[in-house]
């Protein structure tokens, strides 16, 4: 009979920069779906050792790892109810990887899209742990037995490479120890893409500053940044579909949607032959009004670093008991000897 396992969410996001609207969009607000409705044990991380595949100033790391924890509650992950931790505070991650990694084959990972884009025609030189991302990734998941993961479009792959690692070594070693954990990617924003290119993922290390909303933001850079975003002279169509086309247009017209909490087809009735000049304060204003008190509360809670570090230490020593037995359990069935 298959196992049963514990409904259980992991996500997480590097803190490899200051969050975008992208993550808030595609993840943060996700998790806090998930944790509001209840049904699963909640485990979310900011996935340090994940930042540190490409090169991370530590300053700047240290920065970004408690601004991204104060952005998580700001947004409404309560640390009572969700387990908040950083990534490298519970070993078993890298433990679990250093097994996934000699589980993985190298051709799964050579075609992972993301080691493609990131590592381009320069792949001699990238870290071997930006190749190895994926298997940790995979780790950051299985060590917790997680059965959902509530990420972005562009991490679909990474997810099926989760269930591939856990489906060879149940295989291998004739378990059913691991499950095969499914994606959850859903709502208007899956894919936020940049403000000056309709082609690319908003992202937070993208060297341009201008093609992101980034959660730290004030209100007039927000709206000077989508007052400056790319655009065709078009004005708005009656419907979503005529958008097809037009992807930096269908990209303003997902991010105000997925904001104001309507549907694509609501916003093109309510907005239908708009100009730019009309369109963009008014997705400004949707996103000053959504993301303002987020922002608000993040600088707020920013200003006491020693209750963020608290409060993802706590985190880090109950995720710590969920995870230490199972990859006890790992070593078991790989064959490893425990220490006495
Ligand atoms: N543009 C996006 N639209 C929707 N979802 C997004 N996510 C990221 N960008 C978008 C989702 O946010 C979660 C955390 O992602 P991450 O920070 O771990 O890594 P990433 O996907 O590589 O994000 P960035 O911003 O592009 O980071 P850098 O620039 O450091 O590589 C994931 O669930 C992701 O899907």
């Amino acid at each position: 009979m298959a196992t049963a396992f514990t409904p259980r969410v992991l996500s997480g996001i590097q803190p490899s920069g200051g969050l975008t609207l992208g993550n808030y969009l595609g993840a943060l607000k996700r998790f806090v779906e998930m944790q509001d409705a209840g049904t699963h044990e909640c485990l979310y991380c900011l996935v340090d050792l994940h930042a540190i595949t490409v090169w991370q100033d530590p300053q700047a790391l240290r920065r970004n790892t408690r601004e991204a924890a104060a952005a998580f509650m700001a947004a409404g992950i309560d640390p009572a109810r969700s387990i908040l931790f950083n990534q490298s505070q519970v070993p078993e991650h890298a433990q679990l990887a250093w097994v996934f990694n000699c589980v993985a084959r190298m051709g799964w990972m050579g075609r992972m899209t993301q080691w493609k884009d990131k590592a381009g025609k320069n792949s001699e030189n990238a870290s071997l742990g930006l190749f190895a991302y994926p298997a940790l990734m995979a780790a950051d998941i299985l060590i917790y037995h997680a059965t959902h993961v509530p990420v972005g479009e562009d991490q679909k792959q990474h997810l099926e490479l989760t269930r591939d690692i856990a489906a060879k070594f149940n295989h291998d070693y004739k378990v059913d120890f691991f499950p095969i954990t499914e994606p959850v990617i859903e709502g208007p924003a899956t894919r936020v893409m940049s403000l000056r290119d309709g082609t690319k993922k908003m992202s937070k290390s993208d060297p341009s500053d201008m093609s992101r909303i980034n959660l730290s933001d004030d209100p007039d850079t927000i709206a000077q940044k989508f007052r400056k975003a790319r655009t065709d002279p078009e004005p708005l169509p009656e419907t979503y579909a005529e958008l097809k086309d037009r992807p930096e247009a269908r990209n303003l017209v997902d991010i105000y949607a997925a904001l104001a909490g309507i549907s694509t087809d609501e916003v093109m009735a309510q907005h239908a032959g708009a100009g730019w000049g009309q369109f963009k304060p008014a997705l400004a204003d949707v996103a000053v009004e959504t993301m303002g008190p987020i922002t608000a509360e993040m600088n707020r809670l920013m200003g006491d670093p020693a209750e963020i570090d608290r409060i993802v230490g706590d985190g880090a020593r109950r995720a710590s008991d969920i995870a230490a037995p199972i990859l006890a359990k790992t070593y078991d069935i790989v064959g490893m000897i425990s220490s006495r």
